[in-house]
């Protein structure tokens, strides 16, 4: 590989980890067993100058390796528009397979003019076992396409590429999964403990071409759980997180050794300023819900963010936004509480579905900032299902604005799986189960150990203690205990 191409590859890896093209973590895969790392090249036709880049080294790769063709098929429906680049920057016609036939008229599979004997080569996305390709190939071969050659951008090294060569087609790879892994190593983007996860999954979990692992069931699938988000460290965490927030909370915790968010629910500015300077050692987090305070002013803030500085920690306001994006936009900047000027992260539902995201960071002005959006709630009864859970993760973890997103707030270690997202749970409290109100409560070592949790949320617990001080060193002491205890699992 020319110097210059191989620069051009390294910054498009890094690139593609970017825009969240592919991440770790721990990811059901389509053969039924999880994976710590995943693709999904779909996002790239969000990013032309992505699109770009990988379409002219594909179009240097086929010219490289001599792949002539008189026509070329993506493999539906990811390489769709990448083939169609490649064949307009090639000028050899495409052909486009159908994944369903038609049910009406002609009932064609292959779209486009051809004859039978005519060369195709293949443009795919990302490669696991080959499955797809060889799919595409049988539809063409029965058309009497002839195909011999496969580009694509990311081979998983899962034995794809010796799958599709039992079926006479040759594999050529832009990427190779030791290649991004490597690559994102030496730019720091990943730890050591990644890169080997993945590698030692990668060698256990090779696949044959109808989906079965080689060596039977019982193949050997150890990296397959490494990257389980509750048994990562903080530090690792910070460095899988895409959130500027994520990144610096989670490093605050590891450096500071605390996992306790104090719930400063409190009515007057003095109180918890009085709350903040006693218990901010031993916090990551303080969170507020200004709109109790009765004597809110903008020196309250001020004395807030200072000990916030002093004692290192980051504020939140815990303002539950859940309106239309133009409404949060305005409620999260403007009014009496300016609350994006001075509240590091905020809360959001996910009622309003995406559009809560786009509307809050449409308010900033270069701030940096991140939210949290509600998955779950501790309160009993409360109308959260299965499928409102799903789609809450969605937006957390896919799309456009996942760098603003932070973490989510839930009550469940199988809320979601990217490690690289912050699980803030609500309703501890050691000597309680509920309160009168619905709050449902768990001990500090049962949300940390067994629900998940990497910060938890502790008010009253503090609060109402004769000696808050002393009650928030208990929580740090007990919370920290048990995650360094799942941690070292
Ligand atoms: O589901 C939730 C979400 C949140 S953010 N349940 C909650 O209790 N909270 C908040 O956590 C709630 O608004 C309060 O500020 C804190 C719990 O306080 P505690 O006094 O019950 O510990």
């Amino acid at each position: 590989m020319l110097a210059e191409t191989s620069n051009q590859m390294k910054a498009l890896a890094l690139k593609l980890f970017e825009i969240n093209a592919f991440k770790f973590g721990d990811f059901k895969m389509k053969v039924g067993i999880n994976s710590p790392v995943y693709f999904d090249l779909r996002v790239i036709v969000s990013y032309p100058d992505v699109m770009q880049t990988v379409s002219d080294l594909l179009v240097e790769h086929i010219k490289s390796q001599e792949l002539n063709s008189k026509h070329v098929c993506g493999v539906p429906y990811t390489a769709l528009p990448l083939a169609t680049i490649v064949s307009l920057q090639q000028s050899t016609p495409m052909l486009v397979r159908r994944k369903e036939a038609k049910a009406y008229g002609t009932k064609k599979l292959i779209e486009g003019i051809f004859n039978a004997g005519d060369t195709c080569l293949i443009v795919e996305d990302v490669v696991t076992s080959g499955s797809s390709i060889l799919d595409t190939v049988r539809d063409l071969q029965s058309e009497g396409i002839v195909v011999t050659d496969a580009v694509v951008v990311v081979d998983r090294e899962q034995g794809g590429a010796a799958n599709i060569a039992k079926h006479g087609v040759r594999m050529h790879s832009l990427f190779t999964l030791s290649f991004l892994l490597n690559t994102l190593r030496e730019a720091g983007r990943i730890e050591k403990s990644t890169v080997d996860a993945v590698a030692k999954y990668i060698a256990s979990a090779q696949i044959n071409s109808d989906g079965s692992f080689v060596g039977g069931d019982k193949a050997n699938l150890d990296g397959a759980n490494d990257l389980v988000r509750t048994r990562l460290t903080y530090e690792t965490r910070a460095n899988l997180a895409k959130s500027p927030l994520a990144k610096r909370l989670f490093n605050l915790m590891a450096n500071k050794q605390t996992n306790l968010c104090l719930a400063a629910d409190l009515t007057k500015a003095a109180d918890i300023l009085d709350m903040a300077e006693k218990c901010g050692p031993y916090i990551c987090l303080l969170k507020t819900h200004v709109d109790i305070v009765e004597d809110f002013s903008d020196s309250f803030i001020s004395s807030l963010q200072t000990l916030a500085k002093q004692h290192n920690f980051v504020l939140m306001e815990d303002r539950k936004f859940a309106d239309i994006g133009n409404t949060v936009s305005l409620q999260y900047s403007k009014g009496i509480y300016k609350i994006s000027s001075w509240a590091d992260l905020v809360t959001a539902h996910t009622l309003p579905g995406r559009s809560i995201v786009q509307g809050l960071k449409a308010a900033l002005e270069g701030e940096e900032r991140g939210v949290f959006l509600l998955a779950e709630m501790s309160s009993s009864g409360n109308l959260i299902d299965d499928k409102y859970k799903e789609t809450s993760v969605k937006i957390a973890t896919e799309g456009g604005d996942v760098d603003f997103v932070a973490g989510v707030v839930c009550q469940s270690s199988n809320c979601f799986a990217f490690p690289g997202l912050i699980q803030l749970t609500p309703g501890v409290k050691i000597n309680e189960n509920v309160d009168k109100l619905g709050q449902q409560y768990q001990t500090p070592e049962h949300v940390v150990k067994q629900l998940g949790a990497d910060i938890a949320v502790v008010g009253r617990g503090i609060l109402q203690a004769s000696n808050p001080q002393q009650a928030a060193i208990n929580y740090r002491d007990r919370l920290w205990a048990a995650y360094t205890e799942r941690v070292a699992k």
